[in-house]
């Protein structure tokens, strides 16, 4: 029998960072297999977690919640033939809500024993109105509040009092009886995505009957967009002044860069404002940057008046 795990959150609160720090150590003795969705179209989650894991699967350029569903479901029964896990991971986009894919795997007769939410403790009241964020705590039975250190203990406090306002109102309810389908749920302060043994050991959903009464969310990304940009022959300084200036509607920048000044190649990844740099184990083609956010169009069309190392391709190059 196959478990499994969702891993929900949105746009950079820490979901790679949960699997990298977390899985591997608390089960170096069970086949684990992962599947990483990403709104963009180029995986740079799944290059990371490659260096981890050995068994995931990339399905990019869209939500597996939606638009992808069929894809998601062909990748699972692709994953679970040719590597037969024991334990499942999916990391939704940051744009996915988790229920279709619960739904999904149970169709698929896989048990899903949790449903993981990571929060990002510092950055989500920037989208905390956003239906997509609710949806994701509404099906998500454990609520994990990461960057914990990145806060102090009054907001911390706050915070817990929002989600568990937000996780009143939108949890996931059968429409018939009014009953909420998951019987109970915790929450978990941490940072970098570390998370004890038990949190994955003593949790189980339990047996859901009558999924078809269930209320789903409107499937909505609100104008949420994804471009990948490329970088031209560059220095670190000017590239980390380009990231670390994006204009706010830009959430979430990650990409692999190669620069002029820097003998190693480098995962940058920006989250809200927050950069981090990691070295990468890896030879790349093209130096690249997926940048997510809302209505930016116009912005990236400036982005490339005003920074000539960068250059938006009408095409896809391969990374
Ligand atoms: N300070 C701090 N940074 C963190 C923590 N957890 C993750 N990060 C950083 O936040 C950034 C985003 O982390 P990811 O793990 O890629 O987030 P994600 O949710 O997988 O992002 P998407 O898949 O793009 O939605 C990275 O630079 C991480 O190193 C944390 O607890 N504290
Ligand atoms: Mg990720």
């Amino acid at each position: 029998m196959i478990s499994s795990f969702v891993i929900t959150g949105f746009l950079g609160v820490g979901k790679t960072t949960m699997l990298t720090n977390s899985i591997k150590q608390h089960f170096p003795d069970k086949k684990v297999a992962i599947i990483v969705n990403e709104f963009g179209d180029i995986g740079v989650d799944s290059t990371i977690l490659k260096n981890v894991h050995s068994e995931v699967l990339e399905i990019s350029e869209g939500c597996i919640c939606c638009q992808l569903a069929e894809e998601f479901e062909s990748g699972v029964q692709e994953i679970v033939e040719k590597y037969d896990p024991e334990i499942l991971f999916v990391e939704t986009s940051g744009a996915s809500e988790p229920f279709p894919i619960y739904y999904s795997l149970n169709t698929l007769g896989i048990t899903v024993e949790g449903i993981i939410c990571i929060i990002d403790s510092k950055n989500y009241k920037t989208y905390m109105d956003e239906d997509i964020f609710k949806y994701q705590i509404g099906g998500s039975n454990i609520l994990v509040l990461n960057k914990s250190d990145l806060v102090n203990e009054k907001e911390q406090e706050i915070l817990e009092h929002d989600i568990g306002l937000i996780k009143g109102k939108y949890n996931i309810k059968n429409t018939m009886t009014g009953v909420p389908i998951f019987k109970n749920h915790f929450f978990v302060r941490t940072s970098h995505g570390e998370l004890s043994r038990e949190i994955f050991e003593d949790i189980s959903l339990g047996e859901i009957v009558n999924l078809d009464d269930v209320e789903q969310a409107a499937q909505s990304n609100n104008a949420l967009i994804s471009k990948t940009i490329y970088i031209k022959d560059t220095t670190f300084d000017i590239l980390d002044k380009f990231i670390t200036t994006l204009p706010g509607n830009i959430y979430r920048a990650k990409g692999i860069v190669k620069l002029s000044d820097i003998e190693d190649t480098m995962i940058a990844n920006s989250s809200f404002g927050d950069v981090q740099y990691d070295k990468y184990e890896g030879e790349i083609k093209n130096s690249f940057l997926v940048l997510i956010g809302k209505d930016i169009d116009k912005t990236i069309v400036e982005l490339e008046n005003n920074f000539n190392f960068i250059n938006i391709p009408k095409f896809t190059l391969k990374a």
